[in-house]
C-alpha cells in the first residue's frame, strides 16, 4: 500500500524514516489480518498478554511502564511563533528550539525497530468534517489502539493522496524516560511530535493531540468548534430523537453519561452513543450546530465499571478491547476495583496483590472499537453529523454548583463554560486533589490562548439565532457528610429530559442570577428515591457562595489579561451585579 514517490504522504515519511533510521517501514493498511498479525507479535514480545480467551473473546492486557500511565500536561507544549498565542493555559516553546531538541531525540531512535506508517481519518471517511493524518510510530501497541480508534488505513490514505493536506503525526516510545518525554504541538505547520511515552493520551496522536490541540487551532480559522465533549443521542417513547453534546473533565463520567441505560420508570425511552469524548461542532448552511465524532472507537476509564453503572461499557468488554494497566483475576481476567466479581490476584504492575492494595491503576483503560458499543448511534457515521439541541457543560464539584442551570443565552453560555472548575481526577498525572478552573474542559486540549477561544466561542453568538441551549450540570454534589445527593449514572436522564424538554419549549424554570434552574415540580422525579432535603441542597442558589465564585472567575480571567473578550469579563460582570 505505500504510495506512488511523488506523494506527499511517502515524501514525509521518507524524511521521518532518514531522521529514525527504522529497521523497516510498515504502512498500514488497516485490514483485520493487518490487526491480528500485529497483536500476534506484540503477544510473542510481552506487548500483550493473552487474558481467559474462553470469556474474553480476543482481548489482552497490556501493562505500561509504571512510570508512564496518564497525559503529561507539564510535560505538553504548544509551539507556535509568538509565545502569546499559546496563551497563559499552555506550556510554550518556540518552534525552532523544539524542533532542535524533538529533532536530537528522534535522530537514530528507531534502529532495531519497525516503524509504523498510521494513516488515519478523524471522522466519517465521505464527512466533508473529517480531518486526516498521519501517525509514524515504533509502538505496535499504537498501531493496534490506532486500528480500534480511528478510521485508518487504505481508505484514509487515499483521501490524503486527494486531499494532500494531513496533520503529520511523529511518535516514538523513545526510552520511556520521563526525563525525556516531550509531547509538542505545532499548529502552525500542523504537525506534532510525540517522544518518551507509549501512554494512550500521549501517543495515540489522533486524540487528544490532533483531534482536540490541533483541530482546535483549525476549527479557530476555519469557523468551527473542536470540543471535549461526548455526543449523545436520546429518543423519548414518541420516537422523537435529540442529540446532545457535553464537556466534562477526564474521568467525571463522560463515557457513562454518552452509553446512559435509561432508569426502569422511563419505559420506551432509548439512549445511544455517537460519541463519549470529542466532538468537532459545524454550524450548517442553516445555522443549524451540527456535530460529528471525529473518532471510531473508545480509550475509557475502567474502574468504577460494572453491569450498574455501564452495563454497555461491561458488555463490550467481552471482546477484541485491549486493557491496559488493569489487575488479573484468579480466572485471568481482567479485574479493577468496582467490577464486583472475581478475585484479583496480581496487581497492574504483575505483582502478587498485598493487602490493602488497589489491583487496578486509577487510570487504567481499555481500548474497544465503537462499533462494539451495543448502544452504537448508527447516526455516528453519518457524513453531516447530528442537529445538537443543547451543549452540557459540568463539573465534579461537591459544593456550590447545582445539578443543573440554564444559560439565559449565549453569551451567558460561554461565561459558564469558561468558568468551569472541577475537583481534580487520575486522568492527569499532574492532579493535585484541588479545585481547577477547566474551560470548557479543555484545559489540557486547547491549542491556542483561552482568551482567544473565548472570543471564538463568542463569535458563535453572531452567526446563527438556531444555537443549541447551553446548560450546565454537576452529578457530583455531597451534603456535609460527603454524601452524594444525587444517584447519578442512568438518573441522569431525568435532567436531560428536563433540559431536551426546555430546547423544545416544553418545561418551566425559576430565573436566578446564575441560570435557569428547575423546581421540585419540572423535573421528572418519578419512581425516585431522593429524600426532600437532597433535592432541595441539588436545587439551591446559595447567593453569598456564588458572590465570591464571581470574584474568584474575576481572578482567574485576570490572569489573560487584555486579551480577555471585553463581552466575556462583561457577562461576568452582569451576573456579579445580579448577585447584589
Ligand atoms: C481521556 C482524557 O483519556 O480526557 O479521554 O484524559
Ligand atoms: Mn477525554
Amino acid at each position: 500500500m505505500i504510495p506512488n514517490t511523488a506523494s506527499s504522504a511517502r515524501q514525509w515519511v521518507e524524511e521521518v524514516a532518514r531522521l529514525t533510521r527504522p529497521d523497516r517501514v510498515h504502512w498500514c493498511d488497516g485490514s483485520r489480518e493487518e490487526y491480528d498479525a500485529l497483536v500476534a507479535g506484540l503477544v510473542r514480545d510481552g506487548g500483550l498478554i493473552p487474558i481467559n480467551d474462553g470469556q474474553f473473546e480476543d482481548c489482552y492486557l497490556h501493562r505500561s511502564d509504571p512510570s508512564d500511565v496518564a497525559r503529561v500536561e507539564n510535560l505538553t507544549f504548544i509551539c507556535t511563533a509568538d509565545r502569546e498565542d499559546a496563551g497563559p493555559n499552555n506550556n510554550w516553546m518556540a518552534p525552532d528550539e523544539a524542533h532542535r531538541l524533538l529533532d536530537g531525540l528522534f535522530q537514530d531512535c528507531m534502529r532495531g525497530r519497525v516503524m509504523y506508517v498510521i494513516p488515519y481519518c478523524m471522522g466519517p471517511i465521505n464527512s466533508p468534517y473529517a480531518r486526516c493524518g498521519i501517525e509514524v510510530t515504533d509502538s505496535a501497541y499504537v498501531a493496534v489502539n490506532m486500528y480500534l480508534m480511528t478510521r485508518m488505513g487504505a481508505k484514509a490514505l487515499e483521501r490524503i493522496e486527494r486531499e494532500g493536506t494531513f496533520v503529520k503525526g511523529m511518535h516514538s516510545i523513545g526510552e520511556l524516560d520521563p526525563e525525556r518525554r516531550y509531547i509538542m504541538h505545532f499548529p502552525e505547520e500542523l504537525s506534532i511530535r510525540s517522544y518518551g511515552s507509549g501512554y494512550g493520551g500521549n501517543a495515540l496522536l489522533g486524540k487528544k493531540c490532533h483531534a482536540l490541540r490541533i483541530a482546535s487551532w483549525q476549527a479557530r480559522q476555519e469557523g468551527w468548534l473542536a470540543e471535549h465533549m461526548l455526543i449523545v443521542e436520546i429518543e423519548n417513547p414518541a420516537g422523537e430523537k435529540q442529540y446532545v453534546a457535553a464537556a466534562f473533565p477526564s474521568a467525571c463520567g463522560k463515557t457513562n453519561l454518552a452509553m446512559l441505560i435509561p432508569p426502569e420508570q422511563f419505559p420506551g425511552w432509548q439512549v445511544r452513543t455517537v460519541g463519549d469524548d470529542i466532538a468537532w461542532l459545524h454550524l450548517d448552511d442553516d445555522g443549524v450546530m451540527r456535530a460529528i465524532n471525529p473518532e471510531a472507537g473508545y480509550f475509557g476509564v475502567v474502574p468504577g465499571t460494572n453491569r450498574d453503572t455501564n452495563n454497555n461499557a461491561f458488555e463490550m468488554l467481552q471482546r477484541d478491547a485491549i486493557f491496559t494497566n488493569v489487575g488479573l483475576s484468579s480466572e485471568k481476567e481482567p479485574w479493577w476495583e468496582g467490577r464486583k466479581f472475581g478475585v484479583p490476584v496480581l496487581n497492574w504492575k504483575g505483582e502478587p496483590i498485598r493487602s490493602g492494595e488497589k489491583a487496578a491503576h486509577p487510570n487504567s483503560r481499555f481500548t474497544v472499537s465503537a462499533q462494539c458499543n451495543p448502544s452504537y448511534s448508527p447516526m455516528a457515521e453519518h457524513a453531516a453529523g447530528v442537529p445538537i439541541s443543547a451543549l452540557i457543560f459540568g463539573g465534579r464539584r461537591a459544593r456550590l454548583a447545582p445539578l443543573v442551570m440554564e444559560a439565559r443565552d449565549w453569551r451567558h453560555g460561554v461565561l459558564m463554560g469558561a468558568a468551569m472548575a472541577s475537583e481534580s481526577t487520575a486522568a492527569s498525572s499532574d492532579s493535585d486533589n484541588g479545585l481547577r478552573r477547566d474551560p470548557m474542559a479543555m484545559k489540557p486540549f486547547c491549542g491556542y490562548n483561552f482568551a482567544d477561544y473565548w472570543k471564538h466561542w463568542l463569535s458563535f453568538g453572531g452567526r446563527s439565532d438556531r444555537l443549541p441551549g447551553i446548560y450546565h450540570v454537576n452529578w457530583f454534589r455531597q451534603d456535609e457528610a460527603g454524601k452524594y445527593l444525587w444517584p447519578g449514572f442512568g438518573e441522569n436522564l431525568r435532567v436531560l429530559q428536563w433540559i431536551l424538554d426546555r430546547c423544545k419549549g416544553r418545561a418551566d424554570a425559576r430565573e436566578t442570577p446564575v441560570g435557569n434552574l428547575p423546581r421540585r415540580k419540572d423535573l421528572n422525579l418519578q419512581g425516585l428515591d431522593i429524600a426532600p432535603e437532597a433535592l432541595e441542597g441539588l436545587l439551591d442558589v446559595d447567593t453569598e457562595g456564588w458572590r465570591e465564585e464571581m470574584r474568584k472567575i474575576a481572578e482567574y480571567l485576570a490572569q489573560y489579561g487584555d486579551r480577555v473578550p471585553a463581552e466575556l469579563a462583561a457577562e461576568r460582570a452582569r451576573v456579579a451585579a445580579a448577585l447584589g
